[in-house]
């Protein structure tokens, strides 16, 4: 790490202001440019100890930037990873308050949860599979707190991987018998396909993207509990959204998931 603990925390502040004010900042290696992606993480760790004492639970964790159209899009060509709290959570079909967002976008995603503990490093896709207990289609409202949404790594990880809210699909199909790679995804704005794809957009198959979170979280000593929610990552560009927007992904075999946004 490049940075003291008391400039983690200084920049943890003003993330978290952005964050919790709904409001944008600058890049923060504009502010610091010594932050290192290993800086950008202990940013991002500060926060979630802050949301725990507030008495947000860790429902989950994302994986971000896993897919060619997401990287493609912002301009960051590595993946990365961050936590999801219950505070995030919105029920299938449900409104997303615009109230508390910035310029928010939307992803079409597959969800896994667990069944077994998991822990890393050292963990493979079979691993993955065999802890899982079901798959589901899930919207993820990303939210960045940079301005004009453009970031690099470091300082998109202290900001927690853009997260800001996310819906899972009510009807969870079991993991066995299920190819993720090759199931279709097609995500809809106001009742129009807006992109589409395959599971295997990402990093060739959802469950290698929860892989390379287990193990970046195993590396950190981290394992990840039996229910642990995991996005595996935007399957295609994300899509901006605004008041009235209804949305909707619609995934082969697994079924749909839709979001408002009012
Ligand atoms: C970073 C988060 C990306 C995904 O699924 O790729 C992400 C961003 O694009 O703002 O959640
Ligand atoms: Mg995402």
């Amino acid at each position: 790490m490049a940075l003291s603990n008391a400039d983690i925390e200084r920049l943890a502040d003003v993330v978290e202001a952005a964050q919790q004010g709904a409001h944008t900042m600058a890049k923060l290696t504009t502010l610091e440019p010594a932050l290192g992606l290993a800086d950008g993480y202990a940013v991002q760790d500060t926060l979630r100890r802050r949301a725990a004492t507030r008495g947000e639970r860790v429902v989950g964790f994302k994986c971000g930037l896993t897919s060619r159209a997401k990287m493609v899009q912002m301009g960051v060509a590595e993946p990365g990873y961050g936590y999801l709290t219950s505070s995030m959570a919105r029920a299938d079909g449900g409104v997303i308050e615009l109230a508390g967002l910035i310029h928010p976008r939307v992803e079409a995603e597959i969800a896994l949860v667990l069944a077994r503990d998991l822990r890393g490093p050292g963990v493979n896709v079979a691993d993955v599979l065999a802890a899982t207990a079901f798959a589901v289609p899930a919207l993820e409202v990303i939210d960045s707190r940079f301005e004009a949404f453009k970031f690099d790594l470091p300082s998109v990880m202290a900001d927690n991987a853009s997260s800001a809210r996310f819906v899972l699909g009510g009807r969870p199909v079991a993991i066995a018998g299920l190819d993720l790679a090759t199931l279709g995804v097609v995500l809809e704005k106001n009742g129009e396909i807006v992109a589409a794809a395959a599971g295997a957009a990402v990093m060739g198959h959802p469950a290698a993207a929860a892989c390379a979170l287990v193990n970046h979280l195993g590396r950190r000593g981290e394992t990840l509990p039996a229910g642990s929610i995991i996005l595996t990552g935007g399957v295609t560009e994300a899509v901006a959204g605004g008041a009235g927007d209804h949305f909707r992904a619609r995934v082969q075999t697994l079924g749909e998931v839709g979001l408002r946004f009012a």
